[in-house]
């Protein structure tokens, strides 16, 4: 039985971090995007490093900029968690995979979650380069973490309460952290491929400001637990239709690295100015 149950595998996870790297309990999550890893490095002290794939429920990762690490950080006064190693929906994995990383935080003690993207702009006011605050989110990957059998005894029930999936609390002191963020909504789509230019005009009807591949499961796993979310996205590219040429991950990674510095000064911020709970 305990073998099918994620939240299980998450309290499994949590444990062998702890003996790993001899921290009680975490306060908050990094789950990093693509080409995010540098900035979190420089957050602070490295308190030990755990291969993802060595810990129940993680697969190998797949995507380029990505890595197979969790990593112990003490960062203004936090004891953080850096999850690389994403996994994705578009790598064929099922939606509790790619939100163990989140059940495995909340199980360390983590109470907040940083979810970090890399991300199409549509506003076409947004260069790339662009930091963005998620304020609210899209889910069009026809998958939840919410379905299927319903949480076990002792865990919220499934129908989780989403009006505040992005902290308010916590985009405000984004804002005074970094005076040059944006905010925008971030339509979450299965992937495999970028979008067409028909696609991207949808998507910018029905109100989306941001494109990407990750980050809505999570939320959605995240909120269910308690979790508080802040969500940041990194204009890479502008999407498709939008952009003077082909999208190119290359491009991605050399966006995310020149965007670094800003990137550790935002998340150094918010870590030391974060309200106790
Ligand atoms: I970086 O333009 C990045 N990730 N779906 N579309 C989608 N995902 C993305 C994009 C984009 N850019």
């Amino acid at each position: 039985m305990t073998d099918h149950d994620p939240y299980e595998l998450a309290r499994q996870a949590a444990a062998k971090i702890r003996d790993a790297v001899g921290v009680e309990r975490h306060d908050v999550a990094i789950v990093l995007g693509s080409g995010w890893a540098g900035a979190a490095d420089r957050l602070g002290t490295v308190t030990g490093d755990i291969e993802l794939s060595s810990l129940p429920g993680f697969p190998p990762p797949s995507v380029a900029g990505h890595r197979n690490l969790i990593r112990s950080i003490a960062a203004e006064g936090q004891q953080v968690l850096v999850v690389g190693g994403r996994s994705h929906l578009y790598e064929g994995h099922p939606a509790a995979t790619v939100v163990h990383g989140v059940r495995t935080a909340a199980a360390a003690g983590c109470h907040t979650v940083i979810l970090t993207n890399a991300a199409g702009g549509l506003n076409p006011s947004w260069s790339v380069g662009q930091l963005v605050l998620i304020r609210d989110q899209i889910n069009l990957t026809g998958h939840n973490p919410m379905a299927g059998p319903p949480p076990p005894e002792g865990q919220p029930g499934r129908f989780c309460d989403l009006t505040e999936a992005y902290s308010a609390q916590l985009r405000e002191l984004a804002h005074t952290i970094d005076g040059d963020l944006a905010e925008g909504v971030y339509a979450g789509v299965l992937g495999g491929s970028y979008e067409t230019p028909a696609e991207i005009q949808m998507l910018a009807t029905i109100g989306a400001d941001l494109v990407g591949m990750s980050t809505v499961l999570e939320a959605v796993a995240a909120r269910h637990l308690g979790l508080d979310v802040l969500g940041i996205s990194l204009v890479t590219n502008l999407a498709a239709g939008m952009a003077p040429a082909p999208l190119a991950h290359d491009e991605v990674l050399d966006a995310a690295q020149d965007a670094e510095t800003r990137v550790v000064d935002l998340i150094t911020g918010v870590l030391s100015e974060m309200p106790p709970r």
